[in-house]
């Protein structure tokens, strides 16, 4: 009888899911995941596919994870959906992924809201086209007072160019005496960041198998554990996320607090 039910368990991938969620439950949960979602146009490749449909793939895994990671009571999801390079890609390509986001939030927004998600954005608004704007805006002001999973995508963001502008608008403080010099510490600093009021990330996560930053928050990854995987973006799964906790909840017992 027993046997039967560990077989039929075994079979119901759900049911297995919910015991690895309860498992990974018992230690603790890094608070702030970052996650470079890299793969699409190769998953896109791979398939004999045009790339925007592994781009369209991707975002229908941000949804997946975004769920699991509030279950898991991470606190901030930082997702990197568009880079300061990515501008140089074909324009059909950039015009399709810059509708991504008024895709996802027109079918996702409501479940975000009754899930208790509050949405933000960091990264340069200038750039984006009115209606992408919008969309993000109209879904950070319907969910700013949401006090669950902070989902915070990193959009036409590029971290080199954060830390030049935090750096100027330091020397303005300087000069204007709103600041005085000897004051600025790594603290101060990191409220000039975009990234101001959020705790660094624990976990940051690469997939597709490129080992480098990327221009990815670099002052915030300073102590911030990797974990990296050749598993291209479309394809991860809510087991991919369990892993990489796994992953970092053994090391921070091996290493942490000794
Ligand atoms: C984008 C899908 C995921 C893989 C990476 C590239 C393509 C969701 C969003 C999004 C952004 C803001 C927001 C709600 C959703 C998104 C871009 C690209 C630019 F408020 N996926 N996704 N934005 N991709």
């Amino acid at each position: 009888m027993f046997n039967k039910i560990r077989l039929w368990k075994n079979q119901n991938n759900s049911s297995t899911l919910r015991e690895k969620i309860e498992e990974i439950k018992k230690l603790p949960i890094p608070e702030h995941v970052a996650i470079i979602m890299d793969g699409n146009g190769r998953w896109a490749k791979k398939r004999a596919l045009p790339r925007v449909a592994g781009h369209h793939e991707g975002m229908k895994v941000v949804r997946k994870i975004t769920r699991l990671s509030n279950k898991l009571g991470i606190k901030t999801l930082t997702l990197y959906a568009f880079s300061t390079e990515n501008w140089k890609r074909p324009k059909n390509e950039v015009e399709y992924i810059m509708k991504l986001p008024e895709e996802f939030l027109g079918t996702f927004l409501p479940e975000l809201i009754e899930e208790n998600v509050q949405v933000k954005m960091m990264g340069y608004k200038d750039k984006l086209p009115v209606h992408t704007l919008h969309a993000i805006e109209k879904a950070i002001e319907e969910t700013k007072n949401n006090n669950g999973l902070v989902l915070n995508f990193a959009l036409n963001y590029g971290s080199r160019a954060e830390i030049i502008d935090a750096v100027k608008q330091v020397v303005s403080d300087c000069r204007s005496g709103i600041m005085n010099e000897n004051d600025l510490n790594e603290e101060v600093f990191s409220s000039y960041l975009m990234t101001a009021n959020m705790m660094d990330p624990d976990l940051l996560i690469r997939t597709s198998g490129e080992i480098r930053l990327s221009n990815f928050m670099l002052w915030q990854l300073a102590y911030t554990e990797f974990w990296f995987t050749e598993v291209l973006w479309p394809d991860f799964s809510e087991e991919h996320l369990l892993e990489a906790i796994k992953t970092f909840q053994n090391r921070q017992r091996r290493f942490g607090g000794v």
